[in-house]
């Protein structure tokens, strides 16, 4: 070569297949005088990354996950995959291993099972990369078409002495699908009068209560969907008692939030001697931030009692108190009228969110004094009649008062299908003559 001439030479590298993550060193070296010259590549580490696309099956179907390795390089994972409707029960629930190809797609899935019941579901998919241990995660809401049913159960009478008999009748009507070797479950609870009208929100609506100060919401929600913004988590939070519960509050963004509460009230006659409910707070703020309280007051305005707690921990990741129950003796305001006024909201600066959930505590204290589980089959579009005859005397002695008949239909695996309404009604003894019926059903 002469002075000043250029040569330029091109050299395939061949990467051999198993040439491990991170940087890699090329050395030149020109044999004249020696010379040596530094380049290098860099092969990245293996990456998982989860997706799916579909969200609406049918039951029996297979629902198919995406997983890849974005990498560079070859390696093993281990996925678990968890599939629950939203009672929680888990329909399916894994662990599949395998090894994945720099670059490649493999399905991850499962297949509904054929009897699964009609509704929204939620996938957790969790990948573990073996080579860097490193964890991917998938939470996704679907739309299961499966087995579908409405559900009613009476009694013939609204009420019944105490050595009578009670018919029930309950109506299974199947919408969908065939409910093979399934369970009517028949329950008779005893009823825990409640001092609070609709305090478990089961009207739909704040019907007796009134908002104080809205800051931002106060209403009712049914089972209400909270999306954890740090982690994506989508949680499902299930009224305690029943379909309905009160909301205080927003449950996005994670912030800001405005200071100033959100208020319910409800002014009563205490006929009962405890006050029940129960709340739920969930708060991205931590210990000295923020607000639930709840204060019972008289005609007068006079302090009869009250609560008030800021949030808690140290981070701003999202935390619930999970359900909690209050229990308020009343019994010396006995005839009287107080106002309970339950609260919750920012307080001090804007920054990261609470809100608070309350919902009746009374039907988790009841006991069941009646209980049968009933085998049933019903095909497709058919409707079936199920009488049960109860013999007050033998198979429910000494209760009386106001009971509460729950029906659940279940499927061949354990699945609820579907829950009637709660239906009420009273034994009373030969000597009490008059009976009132005061409560919300
Ligand atoms: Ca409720
Ligand atoms: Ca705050």
């Amino acid at each position: 070569m002469g002075t000043n001439q250029a040569e330029q030479f091109s050299y395939d590298l061949n990467i051999p297949e198993t040439t491990p993550a991170g940087k890699h060193d090329v050395i030149v070296t020109i044999g004249f005088d020696n010379a040596v010259k530094k380049y290098y590549f860099v092969v990245p580490d293996s990456k998982l990354i989860l997706s799916a696309e579909k969200t609406n099956y049918n039951a029996g179907e297979y629902v198919g996950i995406n997983l890849t390795n974005i990498g560079g390089v070859d390696t093993a994972y281990n996925c678990s995959i968890k599939f629950s409707d939203s009672k929680r029960f888990v329909i399916y629930e894994n662990s599949t291993q395998g090894n994945i190809l720099a670059g490649e797609n493999k399905i991850v899935g499962f297949e509904i099972p054929e009897h699964a019941v009609d509704g929204e579901y939620y996938l957790m998919v969790e990948c573990k990369d073996l080579n860097t241990n490193k964890i991917t995660k998938l939470s996704k809401s679907y739309t299961i078409s499966g087995l579908k049913a409405a559900l009613t159960s009476v009694t013939d009478k609204k009420s019944y002495f105490i050595d009578e008999n009670v018919s029930v009748f309950t109506t299974i009507t199947n919408l969908d699908g065939e409910i093979v070797n399934g369970t009517l479950n028949l329950k008779v609870f005893s009823g825990v009068p409640a001092a609070l009208m609709n305090i478990g929100f089961e009207t739909g609506d704040l019907t007796g209560w009134t908002a104080g100060a809205i800051t931002e919401f106060v209403g009712v929600v049914a089972t209400d969907t909270i999306i954890d913004e740090d982690t994506g988590e989508i949680i499902t939070l299930e009224p305690y008692e029943g379909v309905y519960m009160a909301r205080l509050g927003n449950t996005s963004p994670k912030t800001p939030q405005p200071i100033e509460p959100n208020e319910l009230i409800q002014t009563f006659s205490v006929m009962e001697s405890n006050l029940r409910f129960a709340y739920n707070i969930f708060t991205y703020d931590y210990e000295g931030w923020n607000f639930f309280g709840y204060e019972i007051t008289d005609e007068a305005g006079n302090l009869i009692t009250s609560y008030s707690q800021d949030v808690w921990g140290s981070g701003t990741a999202l935390k619930t108190s999970g359900w909690r129950e209050v229990d308020i003796d009343v019994s010396d305001y006995m005839g009287e009228v107080l106002t309970l006024k339950i609260s919750g909201g920012g307080t001090g600066d804007e920054l990261y969110r609470t809100w608070v959930y309350v919902d009746g505590a009374g039907f988790g204290t009841h006991k069941i004094v009646w209980e049968k589980n009933i085998p049933i089959d019903v095909s497709y579009f058919d409707t079936k009649a199920v009488v049960t005859t109860i013999n007050i005397p033998s198979e429910m002695p000494n209760v009386t008062g106001k009971l509460n008949l729950l029906a659940t239909l279940y499927a061949n695996s354990s699945q609820i299908i579907n829950q009637s309404d709660m239906y009420s009604f009273f034994i009373t003894d030969k000597n009490t003559s008059l009976t009132l019926e005061t409560d919300i059903k």
